[in-house]
């Protein structure tokens, strides 16, 4: 088996997430978190880069794997699911990386009630992805390939 050279993209997903696919998917769709990873891992086929791919809904955790990005990857894409719009916890560790953050969501926020027109996570994003279903973490993928090339 050959090692990767560089660093991996880490993915995280915020709570509720693990329900992809299985309840509400005339909003979220019908791919399942395991569907999304799969595809990503594909896009990674051929490159340097590995994926650490998580979904928690423990608000502590995300912190800790933010934490951990910090060192151990070249760029993180996260949909903090309705941490987005509460989350100072998540957004004051954010702050701490220098590498690029991609917020992803599955929906388009700003299309839906008013409180989830606030993101805190936007205010430390590079770029944001929503509103394309689960398509978004692929675009967010390739939209990392070129940042860190
Ligand atoms: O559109 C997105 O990706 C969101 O981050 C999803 C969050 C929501 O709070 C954000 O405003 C936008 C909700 C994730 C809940 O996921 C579920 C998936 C299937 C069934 C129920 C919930």
């Amino acid at each position: 088996m050959s090692q990767k050279t560089l660093k991996p993209i880490y993915v995280l997903n915020g709570p509720n997430l693990n329900l992809l696919g299985v309840r509400e998917p005339e909003i979220y769709g019908y791919d399942t978190l395991a569907d999304i990873e799969a595809r990503c891992k594909g896009l990674l086929e051929g490159t340097e880069h590995d994926l650490v791919f998580r979904q928690s809904n423990h608000e502590g955790q995300l912190v800790e794997w933010i934490q951990e990005a910090r060192t151990d990857a070249c760029a993180l894409i996260i949909n903090p699911a309705a941490y987005t719009h509460t989350s100072v916890a998540l957004y004051d560790a954010l702050k701490a990386l220098s590498i690029p953050i991609i917020e992803c969501h599955l929906s388009n926020p700003h299309a839906r009630e008013a409180f989830r027109h606030h993101s805190y996570v936007s205010l430390v994003a590079k770029g944001i992805v929503a509103g394309f279903g689960s398509i978004g973490y692929e675009l967010a993928i390739r939209a990392v390939l070129t940042l860190v090339k």
